[in-house]
């Protein structure tokens, strides 16, 4: 319409189409159409026959280069041809205008969801920092993110994906008292803190609950670890019985009959050894299963792959807890999660120092969860 608007009713167009910009300034301009017209000068004697107007329209340029076919235009007989050829162009421009429209739509949307998208992705990163396995960031993430409104908030992000942890690691499942004995098997690798933390438990219940509690230990590898124990013992005032085999266990049901807790530490044992882990679940399995609680004491240190291996080793053994020790030693939480995911078992205790009976809590989930969120 602007070429018929320039060059008058009688402008034949001869060739429209669409010229990029080059170089840097197409980034910020427009594609331009450019439109080659010519005036068959038996419709009109304005301008000299043959002659190219060329006119500069805003979006719309001119071809430089000398038409040789201008003289044939003069063949074109009907007028009804440029309107064609014009309302073409119109209507071209009319739809580009209704993409671009129909594209900011898009864009907008697009942008909140982007918003949503890169808040979520920040938290991932945070959770990977915090040594949260990739596998299990990515679920949270994918299960937020079917849940989000498209304008949430960092807020709204950060309290879903928080929630969520939460409810992933579980309400602590810790010792409890019924009026039955109840043996309390201590299993895991060597050094974790297996008797340390039988100590602090066995403090808590004899000062504060003033539970009626005994030791075991089949621990007879090394002396010091009977010793260990035993110094324990002596301070709380709790018995102490040393077992060699199975039958030595089953004579404990009878002798520890009136006592709340009896805590069986166990030597630390290493997963790579089949016949030592036999050992411990033959042990296990000498008392009934509603008479017994196990805890498999892990230490937050241990690397994640071994962590697994651990876990695959005790994976014979069923319905334990879970206890995470050294939490003082290190920085990232991520691993109680990670087992958590990997194993299902009910997260237990968290052990933060060396000090009998104070370094000692209930996994606390919030605490966890707001842990591993926090930058570090
Ligand atoms: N920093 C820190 N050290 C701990 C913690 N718990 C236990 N320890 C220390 O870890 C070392 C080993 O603790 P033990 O309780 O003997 O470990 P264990 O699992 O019984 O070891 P074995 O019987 O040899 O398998 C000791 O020096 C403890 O004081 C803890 O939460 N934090
Ligand atoms: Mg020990």
């Amino acid at each position: 319409m602007l070429a018929k608007d320039e060059l008058g009713k009688d402008a034949i167009v001869m060739n429209i189409k669409t010229v990029s910009p080059k170089g840097i300034y197409k980034l910020f301009k427009k594609p331009l159409v450019e439109v080659t017209a010519a005036i068959d000068d038996n419709i009109s004697n304005k301008y000299d026959k043959g002659q190219i107007k060329k006119q500069t329209f805003p979006d719309i340029i001119y071809d430089e280069s000398p038409q040789e076919t201008v003289t044939e235009v003069k063949s074109v007989k009907d007028t009804f041809a440029i309107e064609e050829k014009l309302n073409n162009l119109q209507s071209l421009l009319e739809k580009q205008m209704e993409e671009k429209e129909e594209n900011d739509k898009i864009k907008e949307e697009n942008k909140a969801i982007n918003k949503n998208l890169a808040y979520i992705q920040l938290v991932y990163n945070q959770l990977v920092v915090n040594e949260v396995d990739e596998k299990y960031a990515n679920q949270i993430m994918k299960e937020i993110e079917g849940t989000l409104k498209r304008d949430s908030s960092m807020d709204n992000i950060l309290s879903s994906i928080y929630q969520k942890i939460v409810l992933k690691l579980g309400q602590p499942r810790t010792i409890t008292i019924n009026n039955v004995p109840k043996f309390v098997f201590f299993i895991g690798p060597t050094g974790v803190g297996k008797t340390t933390t039988i100590a602090k438990i066995a403090s808590k219940f004899k000062i504060e609950n003033k539970a009626k509690v005994a030791f075991i230990t089949s621990d007879t590898y090394r002396i010091a670890a009977v010793e260990q124990l035993r110094t324990y013992a002596n301070i709380l005032g709790i018995p102490l019985k040393v077992i060699y085999n199975v039958e030595d266990l089953e004579e404990s049901r009878k002798e520890f009959e009136d006592y709340d807790l009896i805590f069986v530490d166990t030597a630390g044992r290493s997963h790579k050894n089949r016949e030592q882990r036999d050992d411990i679940e033959k042990l296990i399995n000498t008392i009934p299963q509603e008479e017994r609680e196990i805890y498999l004491v892990l230490s937050a240190t241990t690397k994640y792959k071994d962590l697994i291996k651990i876990t695959e080793a005790y994976a014979t053994i069923s319905n334990y807890n879970l206890i995470f020790t050294k939490l003082d030693e290190t920085i990232s939480v991520g691993n109680i999660f990670n087992i958590k995911m990997l194993t299902n078992a009910p997260l237990s205790y968290a052990t933060f120092g060396q000090d009998v009976p104070n370094d000692i809590e209930s996994i606390d989930a919030q605490s966890i969860a707001k842990e591993l969120l926090r930058g570090q």
